[in-house]
């Protein structure tokens, strides 16, 4: 099999390509090109294009490779491998102009099912700021030169953690209820509206934690290989793995009491 760090690189390079792409369609103006599963659940016209970008980039180095894309669907590939992409991850952000989004590729071995997968190799890249965090299997997580880390246990203060709220208006409550359930054991939140950039926080230490309901694969698949080659702990509903149900991610220290809060077990 090819080693995570060769796939690593493709993944930064195409990473930076991608986002670069990305900012200077943003910089022409936002085309909506349409809604999914809600009304806010916005995809723009550079959400397609960045996205056909990158497969068409992959197939032409990789063309056995698999392929699982927000906006383009599942291709199973007759390789082992299988690149899980969001093009433009925190759409929303994105098109409001707000500089939190960010191009998010991992490249996966096993079954395209994140109950299954073994990620490899992850790039996150926020063009607008110009950050690319990267990790290969069992070679850490990477933001420029710095090895990243999480924060082993929160301050005295309490955790300084990171939600999401679904598109679906029908399930805030629930999610409100999930933050007032998690609030004693955090001294304030954040919404930074981007999960690839979450869980890209957690690896750097910039947050103690993060939970959210309702990701999709594309969201978590990179992001959460950030967190674990960075000593943190990745999971979902308890015993579980990150996916719909819930996704999780911190230090050790802080994982079994998120989990007990965020989960309501
Ligand atoms: C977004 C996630 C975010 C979540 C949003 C949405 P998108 O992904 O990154 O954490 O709260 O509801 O799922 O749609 O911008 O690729």
């Amino acid at each position: 099999m090819t080693s995570p760090t060769d796939l690593l690189d493709l993944a930064i390079e195409i990473a930076r390509e991608a986002g670069e792409l990305a900012r200077r369609r943003r910089t022409e103006g936002v085309a909506i090109a349409a809604t999914k599963s809600a009304l806010a659940d916005i995809v723009t016209e550079a959400d397609r294009e960045v996205e056909d970008f990158i497969r068409a980039r992959l197939v032409a180095e990789r063309p056995a490779d698999g392929f699982l894309g927000e906006e383009s669907g599942a291709e199973r590939g007759t390789s082992e491998i299988t690149w899980v992409v969001d093009p433009i991850d925190g759409t929303v952000n994105y098109a409001y102009g707000i500089p939190a989004y960010a191009v998010s590729i991992a490249a996966v071995t096993g079954e395209p099912d994140p109950q299954q997968w073994t990620a490899q190799a992850a790039a996150v890249f926020n063009p607008a700021v110009g950050e690319l965090f990267q990790a290969a299997r069992d070679a850490g997580a990477w933001l420029g030169g710095q090895r990243l880390a999480v924060n082993a246990e929160p301050s005295v203060a309490g955790a300084l953690l990171a939600t999401g709220f679904g598109y679906d208006p029908a399930t805030h409550a629930g999610d409100l209820a999930r933050v007032a359930r998690v609030m004693p054991l955090a001294r304030d939140l954040r919404r930074i509206g981007a999960a690839s950039l979450d869980l890209a926080y957690v690896a750097a230490g910039r947050l103690d934690g993060y939970f959210e309901r309702g990701l999709q694969p594309w969201d978590h698949a990179a992001g959460a290989l950030l967190v674990t080659e960075a000593g943190g702990v990745v999971g979902g509903a308890p015993g579980g793995r990150p996916g719909r149900e819930m996704t999780i991610a911190c230090g050790p220290a802080l994982f079994d009491a998120l989990t007990a809060a965020a989960t309501g077990v």
